[in-house]
Parts: C-alpha cells; structure tokens; sequence
C-alpha cells in the first residue's frame, strides 16, 4: 500500500483497481478521491462540504464536532418498493422481495449510470464491516459521488486503509456502486446481486440506501453469504448485561425498524437495579456464527449509530444524548438560530422559532413537524460511554438470549419464553408489527415482519427460516428464545408498560432464566414469569394488576393471530418449512 497524499490511490490490489477503473469507464467522473479514512481527509472533506452548503456546521460550543444536513425532500427513508433482489432465478429470491433478473438489472442500471458522474467526485471508500482479523469480518469498496455518504460512512464502519489491511491482494470484497444522479425517484433503484456480492444503489442520498455497508451489505447480501457459509446476518441490537457480581449475559434482539433497538441497547438501568450495567456492543446488526465450543458468537459490523432522533432525550435514552452530542452528522432535523439542532419529543421547550428539517420557517404554532419523523443521527460508537469493550474482540461476544418483539397495541404480552429452538423460530417467523416512518408508506399498520428481517433479507423468506432452523444443530448451546412486547395498550389506550429503563426488569428475568435461576409458567404460549418474578419495586404508579394486565392471553386474539399469521403462510407457500407449519398446530390445539 503506497499512500502519497490525500486523495491518491492507496492500494495496489489488482482486482480492485480494475473494477474502479471499469466503474470510472462507466461513471465518467472528473476526479477520483481515494479515501484513506485519515483525521486529515475527515477535516478535508468536511470543509469542502461545508463550503459546498451539504453540511452546516453546528454550534461548536454546544455540540463539538457537528454538522447538519438536509435531504432532498422527496429522499427521507428506505424504499422498499425500489429495493431489489437480482438473481438469476426469481424463487432464490423469493415471494417478499422485488426481483429483477442481473442482465436486466445490469442494463437498465449501466444506462442510467452512464456519465451520471460527469462533472463530479468519485470517492473510493474502502470499509471493513467488523473488527480487525475477526473470521465474521468482510471487506466494501463503496463508490459514491455523494461526499455526505463518504463522510457518514467513515463514522458507521471501520473506514480507510484498515479495509485495504484486511483486504491484502484478495478479490473477495463487496463492490458498491452509488451515484446520487439526478434523484429521480421514478428511477431510484437499490439493486443487489448477491452471488457476485455487488450492490448497486442510485437516485438517492438517503443513508438506509446509500451507507452500502448497513442494510445492503449487513443484512441483505450479509444473509445470503450466511446461508452459504453457515451464519447468520440479524437485524439484531447487541448487548451485554452485567450484574453487581461482574456476571456478563450477553443478548441479541431483533425489533423492526424505528421500534427502540438504540434505547434498548443503550439502556440505563433504573435506580432500584443498583450496581447493574447495560453496556452496547451494536444497536443494529448482529453476524452470529456458532462458536468453537459449541456456543453462538456475535459481531457488531458496524462501527457507529443511525439512529431515529425523534423521541430521542435523557429520559428515553441519556446515553444516546451523550453519544450524539459531539462528532455527529444530523438529518432531517429542526435548526435554531443559533446553530443547535432540534426535534420532537428533545428535552425543553421548542424554540420560539426554527426553520424545519424542509429549511422553512418554523414556530410551535406550526401544523407540520419542525423534524422529519426519520431523522436521524450518524454517531461513532465509540461516543458511547456505555460501549463494551468487547466490541473489538475478532470472536465476538457468546449469546445466552435472543430475543424478538414488535409493536403491538394489543395480543402480545410483555414477555414470553419460546419452549424450544424451533418453537422460537416460529416466534420470530410469525413476528408481527406496526409500520414505521422508517420505511415509505403504510405507518400504522400491522404488517408480519419475520425476525424483523423482511425489507432485508436478501433470499427466499422459507429458505430463510429452514437455514435459522439448522442453525441449531450447528451449536450445542443455542441461546434461549424469547418475545417481548414495550407497546401493549389497555382499552383507553394507554401504555401497559412503562418501557425504556424499565425494561431492564424483563430483562433481568430474560438473563435469570438463561442461567437457570428464574421459574416461570407454562401457557399455550410459551414459558411467562411467576406472578412475583417481575420487580415492579420503584415504578411509580405502578401496580401488579397493571402487570398482569400486559401479561394477559386473551384467547380471541390469539386465535385472530393465527388466522392473521396466514397471509405470511400463504405468500411463502411451499417454502415454509414444515417444522413451521407444525409449530402452528400445536399453537392453535393449546389455545
Ligand atoms: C434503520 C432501519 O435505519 O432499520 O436501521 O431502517
Ligand atoms: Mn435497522
């Protein structure tokens, strides 16, 4: 590796240089940066965004470090609809993905891209998903016209020549192709390929489209090398719990999207937990593979947060406050006058005047939100004082629990205990939950998202579920399975939970049950706590009823669930595994 000065090419991989080299063919830009992930290239690319109005730096008295940006308005969250899954046949994808065989793909894209990068940068961003020598890690060169997504990409992965160290001479890397073209919507495409492990994303610069190393590489082409190398690629928070007596329990969770997976992963335990600590290895994805002593290992890929800010203060989640009050990257949020940013549900009052996230002027009076209800946050991981230090450990951290949950108003009690492994894959196979504003369309509505995984699983959903239950015989301690519901409503419509910190009491019961310390009740649905098990010691207000109450099983609903559960079934058809077919049976005989 021969670096010069910045912006230089800063590798001498032959099969890299040759496919950069075809993609300039193809892009035509003026320049290409080469990105080493150095302070000097952060401080370089940040001042010509700046001058460029892409970014705006913020307050540096009040947040050090930070600057603020704003999409095109039309570019504000993922794009189902848009996001492809290109191979060559259309059953390896599947009935939940859109499918586009590769040649077609390959065409109309290599159109569109044709010259899209006349008279702009091509940053070659070389990024390593995961820590340094880890057998789970892999290697993306993502080329982007966008200087906003080279700078988001150097905070969420290990950017720069560490990528090259890892890469050496091989040819085993993502290629990402991104251009921000004219960002027309009509012709916005996220397109996948992953038997050549290649991305091609254009027409947008919205970071859950763009930043190629999160949901396209993590997840959507990350499932498919996990189906074939044996591992799996999570839509899953990751964190350790450690008791007063320094026991570490490590766990997963997957929630759908915009559903609290940063809170929880950042949880501060509430003052009856004294001398308990949650501490965040990932908020977002997990890689698992099955460990050498028979135990399942996880990685964080990432090496920061991209996080929803609405609804983000010191009470829902203070450790996110910290890690996003310095070196951070704001979209789609209010600006004050004096260069702070603001948002919906942020601690204070709302400034008397703004101008929202749209840069129109904006005063409490105002009908619209001062920040889009996706904004988020681009923070380095390493702002959190609650990251473990783990995180840079190549093995991972050995999973005691894997936990699934969704929104849910009604039917879902706050927590229950899968019976087996592949009881717990019908869990979260059958997961259900209400639309979010992180994806286009649809918030509200209940829609079956299995193991939160359906805008990212990259292959056939049955296939899918037929690899996680083979899982299981690949390790001779799976984690114990369990599903948790924070948003459970009583009749006037009030939370039956009080959530955030406070779900470190169902989490203490989860990690208690891991080591077999808890007991807990048999119930047509799994395994719940004892009426006692849950300390609801020092929630104000709170009471046992109120307990049992978001506990209930109210039979009717249930059986509504099941029937609901069809729509899945039946989209997947033949693909379902009969073990999943099975575990409805036997739901439905004990209810
Ligand atoms: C995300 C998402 O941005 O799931 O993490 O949409
Ligand atoms: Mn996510």
């Amino acid at each position: 590796m021969t670096q010069k000065s910045l912006g230089q090419c800063n590798t001498t991989n032959k099969a890299l240089l040759a496919w950069v080299e075809d993609m300039v063919k193809l892009c035509q830009p003026d320049r290409i940066f080469w990105c080493d992930g150095s302070e000097a290239e952060k401080e370089a690319l940040t001042a010509e965004a700046v001058a460029k109005g892409i970014l705006i730096k913020l307050n540096p008295k009040k947040l050090p470090g930070c600057y603020y940006h704003r999409s095109h308005p039309n570019d504000v969250a993922r794009v189902e609809d848009r996001t492809f899954i290109c191979t060559p046949m259309q059953d390896e994808a599947g009935p939940t993905n859109n499918w586009t065989a590769p040649k077609e793909m390959h065409k109309k894209l290599n159109g569109l891209c044709a010259g899209g990068m006349r008279g702009r940068t091509m940053y070659v961003v070389p990024y390593l998903m995961g820590p340094l020598g880890s057998p789970l890690n892999k290697v993306g060169i993502e080329l982007t016209d966008s200087i906003y997504v080279a700078l988001s990409m150097r905070i969420m992965t290990r950017m720069g020549d560490i990528a090259h160290q890892q890469l050496g001479n091989s040819d085993e890397f993502n290629r990402g192709l991104h251009s921000m073209l004219d960002m027309n919507p009509a012709n916005r495409y996220i397109a996948h390929f992953p038997q050549d492990n290649a991305i091609i994303s254009v027409n947008s610069n919205y970071g859950g489209n763009v930043l190629l190393g999160k949901k396209c590489l993590s997840l959507r082409i990350g499932s498919y090398l996990g189906r074939n190398e044996g591992w799996l690629a999570e839509h899953m928070l990751i964190l350790g719990v450690e008791s007063p007596e320094g026991e570490k329990t490590y766990v997963v969770a997957a929630f759908p999207s915009a559903c609290g997976k940063t809170n929880f992963a950042m949880m501060v335990p509430p003052a009856r937990f004294q001398g308990w600590k949650i501490w965040t290895i990932g908020d977002d994805i997990a890689w698992m593979k099955p460990g050498r002593d028979g135990r399942l290992y996880a990685i964080n890929p990432e090496a920061g947060y991209f996080g929803v800010v609405p609804g983000t203060n010191s009470k829902s989640n203070p450790n996110a406050m910290k890690t996003i009050a310095h070196d951070t990257i704001y979209t789609n949020v209010a600006l004050t006058p004096d260069l702070d940013v603001w948002w919906e549900g942020k601690d204070g009052d709302p400034p008397k005047e703004c101008l929202d996230w749209r840069g129109n002027k904006w005063t409490p009076d105002s009908k619209e939100k001062a920040a889009n209800p996706n904004s988020r946050f681009a923070a380095p991981m390493r702002n959190n004082p609650m990251l473990a230090p783990e995180v840079d450990d190549p093995n991972g951290v050995p999973i005691s629990a894997i936990i699934f949950g969704g929104r849910r108003a009604d039917t879902m009690p706050l927590v229950y205990q899968a019976f087996d492994w592949i009881h717990g894959v019908y869990i979260g196979a059958t997961m259900g939950s209400e639309m979010t504003a992180a994806a286009v369309g649809g918030v509200g509505q209940i829609r079956r998202d299995p193991m939160a995984m359906l805008p990212f699983c990259g292959y056939n959903m049955g296939d899918y579920f037929r690899h996680w239950i083979s899982v299981c015989k690949l390790t001779n301690w799976p984690p114990r399975i369990f599903h948790v519901n924070w948003f459970r409503k009583d009749a006037q419509g009030n939370y039956l939970w009080p959530g955030f910190g406070e779900n470190m009491r169902v989490l203490k019961w989860i990690a208690d049950r891991c080591h077999g310390r808890a007991n807990a009740i048999e119930t047509p649905l799994g395994w719940v706590p004892e009426p006692n098990a849950i300390d609801i010691e020092g929630i104000k207000g709170y009471s046992r009823e109120r307990l049992q109450q978001v506990q209930a099983i109210n039979r009717d609903e249930w059986r509504r669930e099941l029937l609901l559960q069809d729509e899945l079934f039946m989209k997947l058809q033949s693909s379902v595994p009969k073990e999943l077919i099975f575990q409805r049976e036997l739901l439905a005989a004990r209810l």
